[in-house]
């Protein structure tokens, strides 16, 4: 087999007190996507951060590859917008404006609150019908984990250094995420802010603004996180299809494409002046 051109999804979770099926506490997870030959730096990489995280030391990691049968789908970043805020209260006011800018229903946007108010933990994304603002993922199962998405660490550090953003790792996987999911027509929207208790920036992101930053959406120490989906389901087959596609469509950002492909457009513009 050419294994150059096969690609590998490997993940990794770790917890503390046991298992996350054992109700041990999440402590940190990754998703990449790499060819056979970064497997194993890619391995010692996700290892390194289930070990040093802010959320405590693990005694439960998995660390798991596979190969992807799938056909990767490669997509251009959101584009990034930043909102430095000057206390928690501002920022969540700046992501329910951007929730309703998104064509998120009030009404909606205060029952997912409502809904996250209640919770506990929450490993994976929870979802929000935009049309009820019921949670329409199962309650039993803590969450959908978006699964299959990578961002290439050389294309990642261009794309920095372009819009001169520091080439913050954090934003680099969240973004990573909210670009794949928000490529599916049925997310309306995406709410996160981190569970992490030494990191408060969050973000709402949407196909009609992009990722947009906000610099404080929870308290430092703070260990409670979010991430919530707002979807319409009339944009979807079924809720199975639609988590079929957050958990198995292989996704990798690629921008430096978009500027060969913006180079090549313009030198083709020259040539016929
Ligand atoms: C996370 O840590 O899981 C989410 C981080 C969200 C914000 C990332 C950013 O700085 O843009
Ligand atoms: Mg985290």
């Amino acid at each position: 087999m050419q294994l150059e051109h096969i690609y590998f999804s490997v993940r990794m979770r770790a917890a503390q007190g046991g298992s996350h099926e054992q109700g041990g506490k999440h402590i940190s997870g990754g998703e990449r996507i790499v060819p056979y030959h970064d497997l194993s730096p890619c391995m010692a990489e996700l290892a390194e951060k289930g070990l040093n995280h802010s959320r405590g030391k693990p005694d439960f990691m998995n660390i798991q590859f596979e190969r992807i049968e799938e056909t990767v789908t490669y997509v251009s970043p959101l584009p990034v917008g930043t909102h430095v805020v000057s206390s928690v209260t501002d920022g969540q006011a700046t992501a329910r404006s951007l929730l309703t800018e998104a064509g998120i229903e009030p009404l909606v946007i205060e029952k997912s609150y409502h809904v996250i108010s209640h919770l506990t933990e929450l490993q994976g994304a929870l979802f929000i019908d935009t049309a009820t603002g019921q949670r329409l993922d199962d309650p039993i199962k803590n969450g959908v984990r978006v699964s299959r998405m990578d961002w290439p660490l050389d294309d990642f550090s261009c794309w920095s250094n372009e819009y001169q953003l520091s080439p913050n790792i954090r934003m680099k996987e969240a973004l990573t995420l909210a670009t794949k999911v928000t490529q599916h027509p049925a997310t309306i929207a995406e709410l996160c802010w981190s569970d992490d208790p030494d990191y408060v920036t969050g973000y709402v992101a949407s196909q009609k603004f992009g990722y947009q930053r906000i610099s404080q959406l929870k308290e430092l120490g703070e260990e409670k996180g979010c991430r919530i989906f707002f979807v319409d389901q009339s944009k979807m087959k079924d809720l199975d299809a639609y988590i079929n596609y957050l958990t198995t469509q292989p996704v990798l950002i690629r921008w430096k494409q978009e500027v060969i492909a913006d180079e090549s457009r313009s030198m083709a513009g020259r040539a016929a002046e």
